[in-house]
């Protein structure tokens, strides 16, 4: 039996990180997270790119540019819907998740996400913070562990 895992050495990676600036509070906590991650675990400074877009809805198509660019082995997507602030929360959470789902699939690149999909500001805060929990670090160390599980595979 053979096991496939992929570890959390970022240790060369170069990755991507598409923000919306929409709750800019929250996605700024998220980055703060999702650097953190990437750092603990050897990415370089130098090495990450971050890319800011209006809101939620624009984050697929910035992601998918950056993931057909060459530039990345993985990459990180962060924002912040929250439905009390808009009737239009359904058009813009399920598009955004679906999105990212299909350009993973269409172009291979692993992409975290943690575009929040909350009820109100506390949720959202809540996910966050400086401590664990932190969504963006979450998804910013499973996105490293995605590219080198893919690599492994490949
Ligand atoms: N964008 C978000 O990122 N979060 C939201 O909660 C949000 N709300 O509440 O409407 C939101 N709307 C903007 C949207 O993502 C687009 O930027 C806008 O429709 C322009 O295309």
């Amino acid at each position: 039996m053979t096991t496939f895992e992929g570890s959390h050495d970022g240790k060369g990676m170069r990755v991507g990180i598409v923000c919306s600036r929409f709750n800019e509070f929250i996605v700024t906590a998220l980055l703060d997270g999702a650097k953190r991650g990437l750092s603990t675990n050897g990415v370089s400074e130098s090495n990450i790119d971050v890319v800011w877009v209006p809101g939620a809805f624009e984050i697929p198509i910035a992601t998918k540019a950056m993931a057909t660019s060459g530039r990345y082995d993985t990459l990180v997507t962060l924002g912040a819907v929250i439905r009390g602030e808009t009737a239009h929360f359904e058009y813009v959470a399920g598009p955004v998740a679906d999105s990212i789902a299909q350009i993973q699939l269409e172009t291979g690149m692993p992409i975290g996400f943690a575009v929040l999909t909350v009820e109100n500001v506390e949720q959202a805060v809540e996910r966050s913070g400086p401590g664990a929990g932190n969504k963006g670090e979450e998804a910013a160390i499973g996105a490293i562990e995605m590219a080198n599980v893919l690599k492994a595979l490949r």
